[in-house]
């Protein structure tokens, strides 16, 4: 036998453009040698122009997949991300409390294309995951939702981060894609402030759909190989931009990145 891959659980949305949620999840682990397994929480009905459908599964079925899966299997790693229902949340949030590996959780609210994914209850829901998540990868206009503001200004952001962090004792990766100027900036805060910041300058596309979903899989895989946090960031956010760069540019709107194409990191 060969030395077993790290085991992933996703727990998200399906993507039926294949572009984010559940398919670039499994995409993105695959590529990096992990083991993908999943939940789905809701089915969308998605292109690159945006969501034309919704439909969440019954709580009590996305725990059944949850509990298949780590019942049997187990996970060295969980990912999540689009919910689907604040049940779904509440529901995960005890099932998970006693759960030995790490957890990413990605806390989804809007699509590329700038569908909602997540209604206000969900929302206001997320806080009980983000008390058990060992990483929450909020973008800006998400830091600015989890803590109650209308947006973040740049010079604020260790600040606001620091303080989402001391509330749920978690660490925070505050993506930077979402703000402006050529240059990219993710921090990862705790709640005793800056642990690292990596800078990127901007690619200049509109093929980023799926680019959170990919990032956190991607940061799932790594910590669940145990590399440390920010190895595990720093090769996640390669993977990314390398995805991005493979991008097939399918699609009128904002297209999926080009996971198959990304066989090597640098
Ligand atoms: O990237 C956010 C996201 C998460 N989950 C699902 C999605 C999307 C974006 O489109 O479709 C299912």
């Amino acid at each position: 036998m060969v030395a077993p891959p790290p085991r992933i659980l996703s727990i998200a949305g399906s993507d039926s453009s294949g572009g984010a949620g559940i398919q670039a999840d499994i995409k993105t682990i695959t590529m990096l040698g992990g083991y993908a397994m999943t939940a789905i929480t809701a089915v969308t009905a998605q292109n690159t122009r945006g969501v034309q459908g919704v439909e969440a599964l019954p709580p009590d079925f996305v725990l059944a997949q949850v509990d298949s899966c780590l019942d049997d299997i187990g996970a060295d790693a969980i990912k999540i991300g689009m919910l689907g229902s604040p049940e779904v949340a509440m529901r995960l949030a005890e099932r998970l409390d006693t759960f030995s590996g790490t957890i990413v959780f990605d806390p989804v609210m809007v699509a590329t294309s700038g569908s909602s994914l997540a209604s206000e209850a969900t929302i206001a829901a997320f806080g009980a995951l983000m008390d058990i998540a060992t990483i929450v990868t909020p973008n800006l206009p998400e830091l600015a939702a989890l803590t109650g503001r209308d947006q973040v200004a740049e010079e604020d952001i260790y600040n606001v981060a620091g303080e989402l962090a001391e509330r749920h004792d978690t660490i925070i990766l505050a993506k930077g894609g979402h703000g402006e100027g050529h240059e990219v900036i993710d921090r990862i805060v705790s709640s005793s402030g800056k642990i690292a910041s990596f800078g990127h300058a901007r690619i200049d596309t509109r093929h980023t759909h799926g680019t959170g979903c990919t990032l956190s899989a991607a940061l799932a895989t790594f910590l669940g190989y145990r590399q440390p946090l920010t190895n595990a960031v720093r090769l996640a956010r390669s993977f990314t931009f390398a995805a991005i760069e493979n991008a097939p540019g399918f699609g009128e709107g904002s297209g999926p990145l080009g996971h198959e194409a990304v066989r090597k990191l640098d």
